[in-house]
């Protein structure tokens, strides 16, 4: 990797895997038996709010009882190896990046261990339930929901990222279907700027095409010989 200096690595629900945490699309679209739009859009949650606050606030519970895998913690030892610009990019709401020691770490679609009150706009570190519709600690107001991107939702900070990736030598994606947009189409944007462009996931992606290179198999594995 001796020409390379910026690196932008986007994971998805596949570098989670490993740590028993359920991918989206593996159990045939099902999503812990919902169909995706009964849980994660805004229109969902307007209809049916407890059926949305039960399904994250399983999730939510679930994240806390799981550790990070070999992939996180050999993505971790490269953050904090890595000399030149680095960012990992996450689809994932988890927070296992974080718990093998990863910092350079950006959550594009939120994180469970946050609730966002939509009426002071406050976000707060949340590990316990909304279900039971508790008061937001900054103004009192019944109005918290989860801090995750919903379908039809803007992701967060997509001018930085943006932005990494046109400074980016190398873009590596690891363990996304590549079925979400917009980030199904870092890769295309960051292969116009020139940057290198490899793909580590169990299975062809539905972008596997549009990279320079492609390895399948298990992150556990993949991703620590790529660091190594
Ligand atoms: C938006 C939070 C615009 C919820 C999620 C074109 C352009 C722009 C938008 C669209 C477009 N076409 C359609 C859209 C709308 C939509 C979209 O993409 N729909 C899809 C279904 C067609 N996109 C949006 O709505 C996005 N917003 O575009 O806003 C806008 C503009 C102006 C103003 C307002 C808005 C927002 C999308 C975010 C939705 N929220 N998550 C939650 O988590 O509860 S997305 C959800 O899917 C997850 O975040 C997840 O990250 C994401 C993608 O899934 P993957 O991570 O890839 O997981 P998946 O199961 O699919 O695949 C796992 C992969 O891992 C597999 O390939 C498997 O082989 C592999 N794997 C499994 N095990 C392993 C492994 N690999 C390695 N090792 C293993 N062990």
């Amino acid at each position: 990797m001796s020409s390379i200096r910026n690196i932008v690595i986007l994971t998805g629900a596949g570098i989670s895997a490993e740590s028993g945490i359920d991918t989206f699309r593996g159990a045939g679209g099902l999503w812990e038996n919902h169909r995706v739009e009964d849980v994660a859009t805004p229109e969902a949650f307007a209809r049916d709010p407890e059926l949305v606050l039960r399904f994250y606030d399983a999730r939510r519970e679930a994240i806390q009882r799981v550790e990070p895998n070999r992939a996180h913690h050999a993505l971790a030892r490269l953050d904090a190896e890595w000399t030149g610009d680095l960012l990992i990019v996450t689809q994932n709401v988890d927070d296992l990046h974080e718990r093998a020691g990863a910092r350079r770490v950006l959550h594009m679609h939120g994180t469970h261990l946050s609730a966002w009150c939509t009426a002071c706009d406050a976000r707060h570190e949340w590990r316990g339930q909304l279900i039971d519709r508790p008061a937001c600690p900054a103004c009192g107001a019944v109005a918290l929901r989860p801090d995750i991107v919903w379908f039809g939702e803007m992701p967060y900070r997509m001018e930085e990222i943006f932005g990494a990736l046109v400074e980016a030598d190398l873009f590596v994606s690891i363990g996304t279907s590549g079925a979400v947009y917009p980030t199904a189409g870092f890769v295309q944007e960051a292969a116009a700027y020139g940057a290198c462009t490899l793909e580590l996931n169990l299975e062809p992606s539905q972008g596997s095409h549009l990279f320079g290179e492609s390895r399948l198999g298990p992150a556990g594995e993949l991703v620590p010989t790529f660091v190594s």
